[in-house]
């Protein structure tokens, strides 16, 4: 399997689905430079010929990730502060801009820097039992891995400004309610609805999923006028496409298309 297991990283390839779990519960696997560094590596390995979505979840019953290594971070000097979040920053953004859908299955703790993680996958699935927080501020530091960013575009300036200024910690439940994330599920079913949502991505086009996921992205930092061009440019690059033939002839013909063939 690509990148295999490391230390604090496990991954696994089933079908389409590439699943990679933080494996650190020691410590809630929180973000040391080590579970970092490994997450990109397995990142990095994920084959997108072979994957249709991605998962991340932590290990454990208790956290998903608790945030960033506190005792890594308490003796860093300003600049090496600087550094530490651009390295974190620009793990998080590869995992933003894989080509394929990332699903962040939060099983439990989602604090600081692992709210974070799960804000730069595409969609969120909580357990029951997940609490979500940026408490930087109460650490004496702001957000540092995107949380600044994203969770405003996520929840809405409003929400955001008070999650970030009160540190407040919420349930699933209001973490839904706020549009944090798309669903909550008991803790023993979370695997498997992230598996069948998984499931139900791959089933589709594999180069239509990730035009869409490229158009969605992109388009969300122009204007509207960039955004459609841009969606114009993925949409052509869709046509002429075996799965576009396919898809299209089958419904012409009232019969079910062939599986898709990523070409
Ligand atoms: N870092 C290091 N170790 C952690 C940890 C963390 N974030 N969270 C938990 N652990 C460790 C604990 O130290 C403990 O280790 P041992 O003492 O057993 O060796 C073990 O995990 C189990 O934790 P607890 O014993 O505390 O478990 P409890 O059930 O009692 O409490 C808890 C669970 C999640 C409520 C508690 O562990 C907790 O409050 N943890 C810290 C949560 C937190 O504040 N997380 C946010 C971290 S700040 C930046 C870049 C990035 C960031 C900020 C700035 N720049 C460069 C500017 C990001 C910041 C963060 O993520």
């Amino acid at each position: 399997m690509p990148g295999g297991d490391m230390n604090y990283i496990k991954q696994e390839q089933k079908s389409f689905i590439h699943i990679i779990t933080i494996n650190r519960p020691e410590a809630l696997n929180a973000l040391s430079i080590d579970v970092l560094s490994e997450l990109e590596e397995a990142v990095d390995s994920v084959k997108i010929d072979e994957t249709r979505c991605v998962i991340i979840t932590g290990m454990g019953e208790k956290a998903f990730v608790a945030g960033a290594d506190i005792a890594l971070m308490y003796p860093l000097s300003k600049t090496q502060a600087k550094e530490w979040s651009l390295n974190g920053n620009r793990i998080f953004r590869k995992i933003e801009t894989l080509p394929v859908p990332v699903i962040a299955a939060v099983n439990g703790y989602a604090l600081g820097g692992g709210c974070e993680l799960a804000m730069a996958c595409d969609i969120r699935l909580a357990s029951e039992t997940a609490i979500f927080a940026q408490p930087e501020v109460g650490l004496g530091v702001i957000a540092g891995f995107g949380g600044t960013q994203r969770l405003s575009r996520l929840v809405g300036v409003g929400k955001a400004k008070e999650l970030l200024f009160t540190a407040t910690r919420i349930k699933a439940s209001e973490a839904l309610a706020i549009g944090l994330v798309n669903a909550v599920y008991p803790a023993e079913a979370l695997t498997g609805e992230a598996f069948k949502l998984a499931e139900k991505i791959a089933a589709n086009a594999p180069i239509a999923v990730r035009a869409t996921k490229k158009a969605v992205n992109e388009g969300l930092h122009s204007d509207i006028g960039s955004g459609i061009e841009i969606e114009a440019e993925q949409f052509g690059l869709c046509f002429e496409t075996k799965d576009q033939k396919n898809a299209m002839a089958a419904f012409l013909e009232k019969r079910k298309p062939e599986p898709f063939v990523n070409a």
